[in-house]
Order: structure tokens, then C-alpha cells, then sequence
């Protein structure tokens, strides 16, 4: 970084994408000096966060998260003139060493918009479904004015139990025909979806997708009122032809008003923050613990007599027991 922090700073709040871009890279380096950096970032730009609605896009393979997001983004940027932040997995990052084109995540339309900032993080830093520092991410792009924020999950299960950890609205796409997905580990993430949207209502399934929304509304009046007081909402929609868009913004903007006059988006931001703080406590630990050098002179002590032990967990406690007398005298 050739310039000062209150420079970077400075540009990331006027809007300046390119360095907003490395401002994310920073985040997702592996390089301690590079990770401090983004963390002197971050302190100073947290105060020009949170003013965006950070929804969750989730659902299983195919279902057309990708596309939706691209036919909700152009809406929102044609129809309502708000800047829009995607953050997403790029598929073909294994490979290609981290490619950001916004062809590959199926947004053609939406990349090349100006009010878009569409960011495909690497997928070898998949945590839980999101990008290991989506957090991250979208402080940064909200810093830098962004006022919907919309993260797209990968994979199926419990991942997007952690995608719920980060937004204020959890959407789910759902295909027609997979009511199964109200089974086992489906049933309970249905606990967190605020949204639930059957998409490819098309070409002829409009009919059969509307029973299915019905049939999902009532599997949905079983589940407990949520802590928040939002009764989750079940709809249609073609995300290929661009119908429906306006009707899930609508309900957005309702869940969203709602939570915020309730108390509720309050409350769960702070609990994300908090959760946040615990990861980077955690990893703050480690990383000191990992530089201390009497932690590794007494490791390295430890490890040379691995002969005499050939037992790992004896090798383990007795590091801890020195560990402790160590530590505790001081
Ligand atoms: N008919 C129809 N096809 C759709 C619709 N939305 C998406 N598709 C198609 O479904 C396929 C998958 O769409 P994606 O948007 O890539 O789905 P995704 O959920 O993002 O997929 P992954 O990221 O791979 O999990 C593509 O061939 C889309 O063209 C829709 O509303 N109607
Ligand atoms: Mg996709």
C-alpha cells in the first residue's frame, strides 16, 4: 500500500471501485500484513457502515439464485436508482486464480450496469456457504455507499445457517416439484427464511408453481412465531422473464420497515457484530499464540521428543501443563 490509510479511507467513501476492490483483496489475503492493513481499514471505515439492506440469497443448486439476482439488481438500479453490492462465489476461481467477471456468475446485464459491484470471492475461501470474509466485504462496500447488499450462498444444508449470521433478510429460491427440500435439514433452515420464492414460474408451470406456494404457505403456518414477528411470505416468481421482481421488493421493503421499527434489525446486527468479534478474537489468538516465542520454543521442545512419546494427545497434554505453568506465573 504506496499511499496512507486516511487516503484509502477517503477514496473507499467517495466510491472509488478499484480501490474498494483491494481494499476486499487485502481482507482475503492469507498475509498478516495484509490482513492488518484491512483491519486499520475496516476500524476506520466501520462508522460509514450499515446503512444498506443486506439480504441473504439462498436455495439449491440451479435453483437460479444467480439470475434472480441479477433481475432484482437491474430493477433496483432502473426503478429505483439505488446502488447495489453482490457478493458472490466465483465458480471458476480454482482454476483461473481468482477471475471477477461477472459472465461467469450468470450477470451479464447487472455487471455492466454502473449503479453494480458485483464481487465473486474465490471459492477455496468458502466457509459455511459464504465467502470466509463476507463480513468483511460488505462493510467495506457499504463504506463505500452501496445501499443493498445482496450475498449470494452456495452449496446446501446447514451453510446457510452462517449466511444468516451476516444479513437482515434471508431469501430462498425454490424450484417447483422439490417439496422434498421440506424434509431433514431443509426443514430446519426454513426456520430462518423470511422470503420464500418459487422461481421458474414459466413456460407453463404457472399454475403448478402457485399450488406449490400455497402448499408451502401452510407447511410454513406450523413452524413457531419468530422472534422477530415476521410471518414469512411465500411467493411466485421468473426470474428469466423479469416477473414478479417488483412484488419481492415490495415485501422486502415491508420485512425491512418492520424490523427496523420493531427493534429487531437492531438487535441482530449487534448479535452479528458480536459473532463477528468472537471470530476475529479467536483468530487474533491464534495468530499471537503462533509468533510467541516461548509458545514455540516449548512446542519445538516438545516436538524434537516426539520420539519418546508416539502418542500425540501425551504430547499434547504435557504441552498444555507446561503451557500453563507457564503462562499462569505471569
Ligand atoms: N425457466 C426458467 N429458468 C431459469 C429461471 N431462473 C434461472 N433459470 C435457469 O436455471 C439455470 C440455473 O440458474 P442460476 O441462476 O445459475 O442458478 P443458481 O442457483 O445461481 O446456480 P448455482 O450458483 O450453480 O447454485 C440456468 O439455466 C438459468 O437460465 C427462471 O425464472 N425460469
Ligand atoms: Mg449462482
Amino acid at each position: 500500500m504506496n499511499q496512507d490509510i486516511s487516503y484509502w479511507v477517503n477514496q473507499i467513501i467517495d466510491g472509488n471501485r478499484a480501490l474498494l476492490s483491494q481494499a476486499i483483496t487485502l481482507c482475503e489475503s492469507s498475509l498478516v500484513e495484509d490482513q492488518n492493513i484491512s483491519i486499520k481499514l475496516l476500524e476506520q471505515l466501520i462508522p460509514y457502515s450499515g446503512k444498506s439492506i443486506r439480504i441473504g440469497v439462498t436455495g439449491t443448486p440451479g435453483a437460479g439464485k444467480s439470475t434472480f439476482i441479477e433481475a432484482l439488481g437491474t430493477y433496483l438500479i432502473s426503478n429505483h436508482n439505488l446502488k447495489i453490492a453482490v457478493l458472490t462465489i466465483d465458480p471458476s476461481s480454482e482454476r483461473s486464480k481468482g477471475s471477477i467477471l461477472g459472465d461467469k456468475t450468470r450477470m451479464n446485464l447487472l455487471s455492466s450496469m454502473d449503479g453494480a459491484f458485483i464481487r465473486p470471492s474465490p471459492s477455496s475461501s468458502i466457509l459455511g456457504g459464504v465467502a470466509k470474509y463476507s463480513y468483511e466485504t460488505m462493510l467495506l462496500c457499504e463504506a463505500a455507499g452501496f445501499d443493498i447488499i445482496l450475498i449470494e450462498t452456495v452449496g446446501v444444508g446447514q451453510s446457510e445457517i452462517a449466511v444468516n449470521q451476516l444479513v437482515d433478510m434471508l431469501l430462498m429460491l425454490h424450484i417447483i416439484g422439490g417439496g422434498d427440500d421440506l424434509q431433514g435439514m431443509k426443514r430446519g433452515l426454513l426456520e430462518w427464511v423470511d422470503l420464500l420464492i418459487i422461481n421458474k414460474a414459466d413456460q407453463g408451470t404457472e399454475l403448478m408453481a402457485e399450488n406449490e406456494a400455497l402448499n408451502l404457505k401452510n407447511a410454513l403456518h406450523l413452524f413457531p412465531l419468530r422472534q422477530s414477528g415476521w410471518i414469512p411470505k411465500v411467493v411466485t416468481c421468473s426470474s428469466l422473464e423479469k416477473r414478479g421482481i417488483n412484488e419481492i421488493w415490495s415485501i422486502i421493503e415491508t420485512f425491512y420497515s418492520s424490523i427496523k421499527s420493531s427493534g429487531y434489525l437492531d438487535m441482530s446486527r449487534e448479535l452479528h457484530q458480536k459473532i463477528w468479534f468472537e471470530q476475529l478474537l479467536r483468530s487474533s489468538i491464534h495468530q499471537f499464540v503462533d509468533q510467541h516465542q516461548s509458545f514455540n520454543a516449548i512446542k519445538n521442545e516438545k516436538l524434537s521428543a516426539y520420539d519418546e512419546y508416539h502418542n500425540p494427545l501425551l504430547l499434547l497434554r504435557e504441552l498444555k501443563d507446561e503451557l500453563k505453568k507457564k503462562f499462569s506465573s505471569n
